[in-house]
């Protein structure tokens, strides 16, 4: 099973149990809006945590309903990200979500080591694009978090986006890992990573998937690409997640595939103690709500 666009989510937590979601620094309109459209559905069920007034006067001026929702006023975005942890970290919600506050500021709060949401895995950003010239959805990682990372971190960030698939439903996710090229280079460290993970893929060292590298952009995603070239690979063409060298490559990929390929994309932050919608504060309302879903499909 794949899932074909971001409509597929929403099947997946048809029926489920609403999750109980969090928004820290909730005064964010997108984020207001996306969280209320999901809490109208029954995907979630949220509690605000942000400025009250602030988000009284957004919700005002867009007609947002939200009477029964629970509201926490903590007027300083940082206090109030901290507070929305700890409600993650003793139990009393399922899902954390960013508002209107930094990507960094929200990361460093994860990692608390007191109140903070760590399990002892490496955490890695997860997005997942739905893009008209693709047959299906594809996820990128690590597009935000992990800024260089190392062969031990790459095979953190593979792990946790297999079982991320896994648990959409997908058996054996196809893992393109990327490079500038498809040969291995000696001087060009992603494609040596690329050809060891490949290999550890194949010893069973990393499991429940198929990973294929070095593999350029153009091979992983078009089949017709990797002929023109020869190269032979279960991978090409229909790639599942392309496995980013780092943070630059990858967030320039996001945002290209965003602003000139106009894909959906619905993004979280995977291997901490539960799924966390990190999205960017320009990300539209309709990112936010994907990213609810994934979070909430991802969490079941
Ligand atoms: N997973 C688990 N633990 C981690 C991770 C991780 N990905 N990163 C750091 N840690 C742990 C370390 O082991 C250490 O114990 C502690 O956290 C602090 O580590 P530092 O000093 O390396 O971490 P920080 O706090 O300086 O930075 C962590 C960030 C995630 C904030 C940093 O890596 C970062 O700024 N990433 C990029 C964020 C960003 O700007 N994204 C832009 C998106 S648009």
């Amino acid at each position: 099973m794949v899932l074909k666009n971001m409509n597929d989510l929403k099947h997946l937590v048809d029926g489920e149990a609403r999750k109980k979601l969090v928004l820290a620094a909730a005064e964010d309109q997108h984020s207001l809006g996306a969280v209320i459209k999901a809490w109208k559905e029954n995907i979630i069920e949220p509690i605000l945590v942000g400025d009250a007034e602030g988000i009284h006067n957004i919700c005002a001026a867009n007609n947002y309903d939200i009477t029964g929702l629970r509201i926490i006023n903590v007027t300083d975005p940082e206090k109030a990200v901290e507070t929305a942890v700890r409600m993650v970290s003793s139990k009393q919600a399922d899902v954390l979500m960013k508002g209107k506050i930094g990507t960094a500021t929200v990361l460093k709060s994860i990692l608390n080591k007191e109140w903070g949401l760590r399990t002892g895995k490496l955490l890695s950003h997860f997005a997942l694009f739905e893009a008209d010239t693709y047959h299906k959805v594809i996820a990128v990682t690590d597009v935000a978090m992990n800024i260089a990372p190392t062969l031990h971190d790459k095979i953190a960030i593979v792990n946790n986006s297999v079982a991320c698939l896994n648990r959409l439903g997908y058996k054996m996710p196809k893992v393109a890992v990327l490079g500038a090229v498809e040969m291995v280079n000696e001087n060009m460290q992603a494609t040596l990573d690329a050809a060891l993970l490949s290999k550890m893929n194949q010893r069973d060292q990393i499991k429940n998937c198929i990973i294929d590298g070095p593999l350029a952009f153009d091979n992983a995603v078009s089949l017709e690409s990797a002929q023109l070239k020869g190269i032979k690979s279960e991978v090409a063409g229909d790639t599942d997640i392309l496995l980013m060298p780092d943070i630059e490559v990858g967030n320039v990929l996001y945002k290209s595939l965003v602003f000139f390929a106009k894909a959906k994309v619905a993004s979280i932050i995977l291997g901490a103690m539960v799924p966390i919608v990190l999205t960017s504060r320009s990300d539209s309302e309709e990112a936010k709500f994907d990213s609810i879903l994934l979070a909430a499909a991802a969490s079941r």
